[in-house]
């Protein structure tokens, strides 16, 4: 199979636009009927034919301005009509088949709920359209469905009319003022439970805010409805932007590929995403909860008013969006944590991403298909280059080219080019350079080193940039890169370098070398870099182990406190690795003790500290890894640690107990210390008895999952006993049990794949539901380190034999699920053979979807 990519270079405006829609869904589990009646125009003069796209689609009727058309052809891609007028009314009548669509995307019916995704390009599987976000039309929708089984049926906008048939179904008349693109068209039709509240915009606006979940879930909405509400109030006060509907609404569904859909006024949601109490859901699952919700809300102007001109612009929406909610976000808990929580993602999965043949930048430049650019780097990176943008503006200027952005550009659909330039009306710095970030992919790697010079009392200290080839481009320029810095000296005080910079802390590494001096202040100099990871770089320097502990008590930064810790534990697993445990000696071992026995106060940081890194972000700074040796070696600090501290750690867990349960910061805190301390005691032989009382005193969840994982890092018999009574507990509720299912596929046991083949066969297991898959599946072989990566590779036959399976119904979620077996440049080269084998294994199936064709090719490429 070869499949031919789409081009960035090759856009061109669409030959004809449409403006106003009539759509007609008569529901039907394996035939729905839908009438479409578009007002098409020619765009420019030219004489060429309409071309709609349009897959796994029956058609049964098309006329041209009242006539059964005769002059077209049909593909399994499009239909191309011949000799159409300069504007005209086209009359589609196709048929789909809901029930059968299990890769949802489309029209599906799951659960008795009918549901649409069409991000990227759904909307051409429920009829033939001009399936590109350039062309903005009205929507109207009629519904017409069975009337008991379907009380509730929603489409974008307003409800306009309703009425009942005589053959027991009913009908209602939807229609959405502004125009959209079809990506944002949604229809939802089902049996719910209704949240209704309403909120007042700043101009005084009344909107009405429903929330649909599953029968008998209604209290468990209660929680993204007052998030809804902080999310439109905080719109308004940080980027003035008001919600522009009389109704907003939400649907959660148990049937989901992604997290969650902006459909224009109707919000599909993962009901993951939506739902959460006390009982059911960890503190984790709130925080998530507000900020999808938040992300959705945000995506009404960063997205819907303001649209991408194609789909190689998704940062445009993506990148800002994901930057509005975690600032959002940060607002509403705690910038430290967040911070914290975001580079994690960077350096776990981003840096991953961009290390591997998968590496693209920011704004692709080639795309096979769409779904597989739904990346971390498009959402978290794209994220990353905003805030850099917002570094670099200060606050006000960042809503200066924000307001400038909106008054240039609302109603349209644009280009990333657009957005800076925008943003450029409101700086004096020129963002020539900066836009690099946006056509050039790989992470930069900064390299700090210093030297003295006795006669002068000088220390220098350079910072090079080097920026290596990845799979899609070899070659590659200097980025601009706001560098955030500190510098401290032996007695702990503040010093500044002999040369300005860009802003106080700001440095601009622009070139190869920068480079910075500081005389008369002598030898020992601390510098700090990469205060609040001010870009999104991976950076070496030459400090040691005693000055990541100065770094820790001296820097003004927290994140840069908290990243000194995380950078000492990293030289310590190496020495492990490389079979030196030794060199981590009393010296660091003291100065670990009394780093934390200075901060047991300051329960946000400490919390944090006390996080060894993962195996994942360990793999980010090495090559050619021994995937068992330094896998053992982090979990032998990671002991190493615990013993040393545990008198201390105790102190911790006992201090850090809550009252009755509240989502709430500083209870959040204090349960986020307790269980990371838990999960250090854990490895400890005397452990047992206090994670048996956590679990069973715990009024919550997030203390129920901590007392489960730090069963699972103790021992196999307790965590099984503990696991059953969950399991008994919960047996009913799917989310809930996700985490059960997904705490089994994490174990490391010898007999993993059998534990798998049970969890397959569990009642509650279904390879239809996404949620489900991602547990047990997506788990193991993302996380389950020596099970996903077993010498023999088994592992790795396991996840593909699951993929062949799986890519037939849902090629969307099988090609997410491909992504550890494509990253295998970072480990051996028996392992990388291993892994391979397997990739190729998938590249033989001549059936293969695009989706994993894309992304193993690149990789075995
Ligand atoms: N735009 C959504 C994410 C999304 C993308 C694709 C989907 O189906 C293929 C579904 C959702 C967001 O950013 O929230
Ligand atoms: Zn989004």
């Amino acid at each position: 199979m070869t499949l031919v990519a789409k081009r960035r270079d090759d856009y061109r405006a669409p030959d004809f636009t449409i403006t106003d829609v009539a759509l007609d869904f008569v529901l039907a589990p394996d035939s729905t009927r839908v009438t479409s009646e578009l007002k098409v125009s020619r765009q420019g003069s030219h004489s060429k034919s309409l071309y709609l796209d349009g897959e796994q689609l029956t058609l049964l009727e098309l006329s041209v301005d009242g006539s059964a058309a005769q002059d077209y052809q049909q593909t399994e891609s499009g239909l191309t009509i011949n000799n159409v007028p300069d504007t005209f009314t086209l009359r589609i009548v196709t048929e789909v088949n809901p029930a059968d669509n299990k890769a949802l995307e489309g029209l599906y019916l799951s659960n008795g709920v009918y549901c649409t995704q069409c991000e990227a390009e759904g909307f051409r599987r429920i009829t033939y359209y001009l399936d590109r976000p350039d062309v903005l039309a009205k929507f109207t929708v009629k519904i017409t469905g069975d009337k008991a089984s379907l009380p509730t049926m929603l489409a974008n906008g307003n409800p306009l009319e309703s009425g009942a048939n005589d053959d027991g179904t009913h009908w209602i008349l939807w229609q959405d003022p502004f125009p959209k693109p079809a990506y944002l068209f949604a229809l939802v039709a089902g049996d719910f439970d209704q949240l209704t509240d309403t909120f007042t915009t700043q101009s005084g606006k009344s909107v009405a805010l429903e929330l649909y979940v599953d029968k008998g879930k209604r209290s468990r909405g209660e929680f993204a409805l007052e998030a809804l509400k902080r999310a439109m109030r905080w719109d308004e006060e940080t980027f003035g932007l008001e919600y522009d509907l009389d109704i907003y609404m939400i649907v959660a569904v148990d049937f989901f590929n992604m997290g969650a859909m902006e459909n224009k006024g109707l919000n599909v949601f993962n009901s993951k995403f939506v739902l959460a109490d006390q009982d059911s859901a960890t503190d984790e699952d709130f925080f998530n909860v507000e900020s999808v919700i938040a992300h959705e809300y945000f995506h009404n102007w960063t997205g819907n008013r303001v649209t991408c001109r194609d789909w190689f612009q998704l940062s445009l929406k993506e990148g800002l969006t994901v930057f509005r909610d975690q600032q959002f976000s940060s607002d509403m808990t705690s910038p430290l944590s967040n911070r914290i929580k975001q580079v994690r993602v960077m350096r776990e999965h981003q840096f991953a991403e961009d290390a591997s043949a998968m590496s693209h930048p920011i704004r692709p430049d080639e795309v096979i298909e769409m779904n597989n650019f739904y990346t971390v780097t498009v959402y978290d990176k794209g994220a990353e280059v905003i805030r850099m943008m917002h570094t670099l503006l200060g606050v006000d200027g960042f809503r200066a080219g924000m307001d400038e952005y909106f008054r240039r550009h609302d109603g349209q659909a644009v280009t990333c080019d657009d957005f800076v330039s925008a943003m450029q009306s409101a700086t004096d710095i020129d963002l020539g350079h900066f836009a690099r970030w946006y056509s050039q992919s790989g992470t930069p790697q900064l390299a700090l080193a210093r030297a003295y010079n006795e006669q002068t009392d000088t220390v220098t200290v350079t910072i090079t940039q080097r920026n290596a080839p990845t799979a899609d481009q070899t070659e590659k320029a200097a980025l601009f890169i706001p560098l955030q810095i500190e510098f401290i000296d032996a007695t702990g005080q503040h010093v500044t370098p002999d040369q300005a910079m860009y802003a106080d802390n700001l440095l601009i590494v622009d070139k190869d070398t920068t480079t910075l001096t500081f005389t008369g202040k002598g030898s020992a100099i601390t510098p700090v870099a990469l205060g609040n990871f001010s870009a999104p770089v991976k950076l070496t320097s030459d400090l040691t182990p005693a000055e990541w502990l100065h770094t820790f008590r001296f820097a003004n930064d927290a994140f840069s406190r908290w990243d000194a810790i995380q950078q000492l534990y990293n030289w310590c697993i190496e020495q492990y690795y490389q079979q030196q445990p030794h060199a981590v000696d009393e010296n660091i071992w003291q100065g670990l003790y009394q780093a934390v026995e200075a901060s047991l106060q300051e329960t946000e940081i400490l919390g944090e500290c006390l996080v060894v890194p993962s195996f994942e972000t360990l793999c980010q700074s090495r090559s050619n890894i021994d995937v068992h040796a330094l896998n053992t070696a982090r979990k032998a600090f990671s002991e190493a640690l615990a013993e040393q501290l545990a008198d201390l750690l105790l102190t911790i867990y006992q201090a850090n107990q809550t009252d009755a349960y509240d989502y709430q910061p500083e209870q959040v805190r204090a349960r986020r210390c307790k269980n990371v301390v838990l999960g250090l005691l854990a490895q400890l032989p005397e452990c047992k008895d206090r994670i048996i009382a956590q679990f069973e005193a715990s009024d919550n969840m997030t203390d129920t999952l901590g007392a489960l994982k730090a069963a699972q890092h103790h021992d196999l018999v307790l965590f099984s006993n503990l696991m059953n009574s969950f399991e008994q507990r919960w047996h009913d509720d799917p989310l809930v049990l996700d985490k059960w299912f997904s705490l089994h596929a994490t174990c490391e046991r010898g007999d993993i794949l059998a534990q798998l083949t049970l969890l397959r066969q569990h009642p509650q297991f279904s390879q239809q539901n996404p949620n489900r898959v991602r547990a047990v599946v997506g788990s193991f072989a993302f996380y389950n380190t020596t099970g996903f990566h077993a010498d023999d590779g088994s592992g790795y036959r396991f996840l593909t034999d699951y993929l062949l399976e799986l890519d037939k119904q849902n090629p969307q979620v099988a090609s997410r699920l491909v992504t550890p077996l494509t990253q295998w440049q970072h480990y051996s080269s028996t392992r990388q053979d291993l892994m391979k084998r397997q990739l190729a294994r998938l590249l033989e199936d001549s059936g293969l979807s695009k989706d994993l064709y894309e992304k193993v090719s690149k990789a075995l490429a």
